[in-house]
């Protein structure tokens, strides 16, 4: 599943900062398939706090990347929910993984939307100090933290849409959505809020 089955054409809205709007439109994609194939400067884990590995898209990244990935994140110590840490990305295509910790769904009264909303804004802030130029996100915190699917989708747009009117380094987030509910959420959300 490492071809792109779907990506995301620019809407152009015909009102003032067109431009603006369809280049910032133009450097997001949706693309159904497996993270750890991307060939992007940057990935994102939807890792736990522990940094020492787990399940679902961990899982993953960590079979992928090999043992060394381990290695380096076990020094790392952690890393609090909604915050990031960046390792190299070891036998991955990509460059580099960055580490973010989700939060657990508890109901909506936790926190938890800002707190996902700070992982998407860390990631990002994370892959320009970098140097990256294309980074790739699962959809962080909806499989075993249970996040709301429609709702983290919007937080995930809404935050990468922020970001991007702001900066000028990134040229590509890619949402990487593993199967076709998880595809038409993000398809849903990008018309609604970009
Ligand atoms: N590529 C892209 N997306 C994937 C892949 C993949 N290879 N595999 C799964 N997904 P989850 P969370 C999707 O559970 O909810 C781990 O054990 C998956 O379908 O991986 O943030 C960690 O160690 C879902 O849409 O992450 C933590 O303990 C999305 O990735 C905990 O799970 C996120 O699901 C984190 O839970």
């Amino acid at each position: 599943m490492d071809c792109c089955c779907f990506v995301v054409t620019a809407q152009v809205d015909s009102a003032v900062g067109e431009k603006e709007v369809g280049d910032m439109k133009k450097r997001v994609s949706i693309v159904e398939g497996d993270i750890t194939k991307q060939k992007v400067d940057a990935i994102v884990n939807a890792a736990n706090n522990s940094l020492l590995g787990g399940g679902g898209v961990d899982g993953a990244i960590h079979r992928a990347a090999g043992s060394e990935l381990l290695e380096e994140t076990r020094q790392m110590g952690g890393c609090p929910t909604g915050e990031a840490r960046v390792s190299k990305g070891y036998r991955l295509p990509a460059r580099w993984v960055i580490h973010t910790a989700g939060p657990i769904w508890a109901g909506g009264h936790k926190n938890e939307d800002n707190l996902l909303a700070g992982c998407y804004r860390n990631c990002l802030k994370m892959a320009v100090e970098h140097g990256a130029k294309t980074i790739a996100f699962p959809s962080i915190s909806t499989g075993a933290y249970r996040f709301p699917l429609e709702r983290a989708t919007e937080i995930a747009m809404g935050e990468t849409g922020k970001f991007l009117e702001n900066d000028n380094i990134l040229k590509k987030v890619v949402f990487v959505c593993f199967g076709e509910r998880v595809l038409k959420a993000y398809q849903d959300a990008f018309e609604k809020i970009l």
